[in-house]
């Protein structure tokens, strides 16, 4: 199969996942707060959902490994469990990182059911990319901006001063709507928590 063929037929999954994902959501998690989290591919989003859940989720989100790597993208083949994770009154969508061969940003733009949920984590690992920006937009043709919050991790390892210019330049792409968080020294975890409903105590 010629690489493009290949990639149609990844793409062509990823599409069929997604429209399975949005009405499992509307009928089996109806009643559920939904909240995804997506964003660049080793960013933290299975750690920080571990985190902020106590590690609670049933089933629990998998860290350190490539989402990719357990192939999401098959799921729509088989019997397999749907990617969502229960917490509580709660229903979490853990997605693969975007912006790679099995997960291309622009499916996630064009695809994803950002609607579905109550609120969105866009969680950013490192510098901004041009998928972030394509991801906000999306968003923002949705009107779904107020219930997004970007959360820029690893923010342990900035200092005061990269920390001044990585606020500045994310508060003026993402509308002022961002946090910086760290899952190693457990900080800004409270104020995300808060934002997806979950008690803001010292998380
Ligand atoms: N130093 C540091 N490491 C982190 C932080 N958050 C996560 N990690 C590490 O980064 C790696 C990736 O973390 P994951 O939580 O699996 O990232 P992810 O965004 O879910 O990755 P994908 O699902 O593959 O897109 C793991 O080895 C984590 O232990 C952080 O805030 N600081
Ligand atoms: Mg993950």
């Amino acid at each position: 199969m010629s690489r493009r063929g290949a990639d149609s037929g990844a793409e062509a999954r990823l599409r069929a996942i997604f429209a399975r994902l949005r009405s499992e959501l509307l009928a089996a998690h109806r009643a559920h707060r939904k909240v995804a989290l997506l964003g660049q591919p080793g960013g933290g989003k299975s750690t920080l959902l571990d985190l902020v859940t106590d590690r609670g989720c049933v089933p629990r989100p998998v860290i350190g490994q490539r989402t990719d790597a357990f192939e999401w993208s098959r799921w729509e083949d088989g019997p397999q469990r749907p990617p969502v994770l229960r917490y509580r009154d709660f229903a979490f969508v853990d997605a693969p990182g975007y912006d790679t061969l099995a997960h291309p940003a622009e499916v996630f733009a064009e695809a994803f059911p950002f609607d579905v949920f109550d609120r969105i984590l866009l969680v950013l690992g490192g510098k901004v990319r041009a998928a972030d920006d394509r991801i906000w937009r999306a968003l923002r043709q949705r009107s779904l901006t107020a219930r997004t919050l970007v959360a820029r991790g690893f923010a342990e390892s900035l200092t005061e001063e990269e920390r001044a210019a990585v606020s500045a330049e994310l508060s003026g792409r993402f509308d002022g709507r961002f946090v910086l968080f760290s899952n190693r020294e457990r900080t800004g975890l409270a104020e995300i928590g808060r934002f997806v409903g979950l008690a803001g105590d010292d998380r």
